[in-house]
């Protein structure tokens, strides 16, 4: 009981490696997810704690260390390692969190699965996540829990630890009260959910979203509503507000809502960027197209993404356009973070089977229209990719924020390249100077990927220097102010003070 943050996250925020027989701890691989930027916030708090799952090897195994001290660039901070057995992982997260509450966060009723959800097991390992965040927390902590499989956590954490203040993030979109009351669970899901000091959304559509949720099953009050910040209500996409709701009461409690999109960290990709490895990668990617344009698009693979639609799409488009054939080429990343998932397996035959047929009808000797991707690219090269991109094509049907989009804009720093991106993106509604598109429909796909193929010089610098800003501005370090904010709205606690 010593943390002054603690934060609940279901990934380990390190990986293990076996060095001569023994188990080190080295960062993750890939420095541009988030964990890295959590991470980062211990540096603002005396002490830190980080509360994660592991596969169980054996859960009796009296010599397995539960909480480890990790000491590396961040700090010294504590790892606690929740052991979970093949058939919790399998019942808590591929089917209470991927197939039930995935698809039903991301608007897709017809892909949710709910009856082989174990909601006593999703409650069991919920409740084991809350028992470690009380025993790590100090008194007064901020206790920062991230995401929907962990829902339940801050209802059971204000029962174990009244004093600790609680904060949640959603990274996936929150969605309307008609789509989330789909879960049977909604009632205890909001009722966790109002524990909280404050519950975080990236964008105002989704905290407007859970007060919908909320007002519809519980007697929820809304003491607060705020116009949305110009910048963000001069747009009208698909998912842009006018004002967002900041404070809600209830059961005599205050509950702060804060809409914050999380950003990139702008600073590390320019480095990257202008290193000479990287100068040595892009010159042989622009070798190898010669004259040729490239289309990029990287994703996750999941049907969120909207993979499929883009490579019809693109297929429509070499349909339409013989002048284009033999001139450009779309390079398609989208490597699979679940493996043996049927919803995932299904997805990657089927964009295999897309790019394979558009490769077959109109691919010849020497240039093939598509290049599928399915292994993950290191990060020095995908910066490289996303250089050396005329057009980046992000088209997902629902993505809480999107952070490739914002990558790609700050590894531009010569003010070039389109982004072609989805309405249906969070971050759509902040880069409001890239070529939107709708993916639910096949002329507007189809006009976006033309028109940023044929946009002017002027106009193509123009729309990047300005997306650039904008993702310069509100990058990782802005969203995590921004946090430390939401944090010190509710707190006066010296460790908050000393930040
Ligand atoms: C969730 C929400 C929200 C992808 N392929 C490769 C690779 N990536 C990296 C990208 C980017 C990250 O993965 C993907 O971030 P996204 O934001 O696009 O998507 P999710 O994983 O779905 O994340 C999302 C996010 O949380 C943050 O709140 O934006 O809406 O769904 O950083 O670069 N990285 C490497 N090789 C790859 O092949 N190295």
């Amino acid at each position: 009981m010593s943390s002054n943050l603690v934060i609940v996250y279901h990934r380990q925020p390190y990986e293990e490696v076996e060095v001569d027989g023994k188990i080190e701890y080295h960062e993750n691989k890939s420095p541009n997810g988030i964990v890295p930027t959590l991470k980062s916030f211990f540096g603002r708090f005396d002490k830190g704690a980080w509360v994660a799952w592991k596969h169980a090897e054996d859960p009796s195994n009296p010599d397995f260390e539960r909480v480890i001290e990790i000491d590396d660039q961040y700090g010294k901070y504590t790892v606690t390692r929740l052991p979970l057995t093949p058939e919790q992982v399998t019942s808590f997260y591929h089917i209470s969190s991927k197939e039930a509450f995935w698809p039903i966060l991301h608007g897709f009723k017809e892909r949710y699965n709910y009856d082989p959800v174990d909601w006593p097991t999703f409650r069991e390992v919920n409740w084991a996540f809350a028992e470690a965040a009380a025993a790590e927390a100090a008194e007064g902590a901020v206790v920062w829990v991230h995401d929907y499989n962990l829902w339940l956590v801050p209802g059971y954490l204000r029962t174990l630890r009244p004093d600790v203040k609680i904060s949640f993030f959603h990274h996936t979109p929150f969605p309307s009260a008609d789509m989330f009351n789909v879960l049977p669970w909604r009632k205890e899901i909001l009722e966790s959910l109002l524990a909280c000091d404050v519950v975080g959304f990236h964008i105002p559509r989704y905290a407007n979203n859970f007060v919908s949720a909320a007002r519809s099953l519980l007697e929820v009050e809304t003491l607060k509503r705020e116009k949305v910040h110009d910048e963000l209500s001069a747009q009208t996409t698909a998912l842009s507000e006018q004002s967002v709701v900041t404070e809600i009461g209830y059961e005599g409690r205050v509950i702060r809502l804060q809409a914050s999109a999380v950003g990139v960290d702008v600073d590390y990709i320019e480095k990257v960027a202008t290193s000479a490895e990287t100068a040595e990668r892009l010159a042989r990617i622009k070798e190898e197209l010669g004259e040729r344009k490239l289309i990029l698009s990287v994703g996750r693979t999941d049907y969120t993404k909207g993979g499929i639609e883009q490579l019809q799409s693109f297929e429509r488009l070499m349909e339409a356009r013989p002048d284009l054939r033999g001139k450009i080429r779309l390079m398609h990343v989208s490597a699979a973070a679940n493996a043996n998932m049927t919803a995932y397996e299904e997805i990657q035959h089927d964009l295999e089977h897309l790019a394979g047929m558009i490769n077959g009808r109109y691919g010849t000797f020497d240039w093939q229209p598509v290049s599928l991707i399915s292994r993950p690219v290191p990060f020095r090269d995908l910066v490289a990719y996303y250089q050396a991109a005329d057009v980046a094509w992000i088209t997902p049907l629902a993505d809480g924020m999107n952070l490739v989009c914002k990558e790609y804009c700050a590894a531009r720093m010569d003010n070039d390249g389109v982004l072609v991106l989805s309405e249906f993106a969070g971050a759509a509604v902040e880069l409001g100077f890239a070529v939107h598109t709708n993916p639910f429909s096949h002329k507007s796909m189809d006009q976006g990927i033309q028109y940023a193929l044929s946009l002017p010089d002027t106009e193509r610098h123009g729309r990047m220097k300005a997306n650039r800003e904008i993702v310069r501005r509100h990058d990782v370090r802005f969203w995590a102010e921004d946090q430390m904010k939401a944090f010190g709205h509710d707190m006066t606690s010296d460790s908050w003070a000393a930040g």
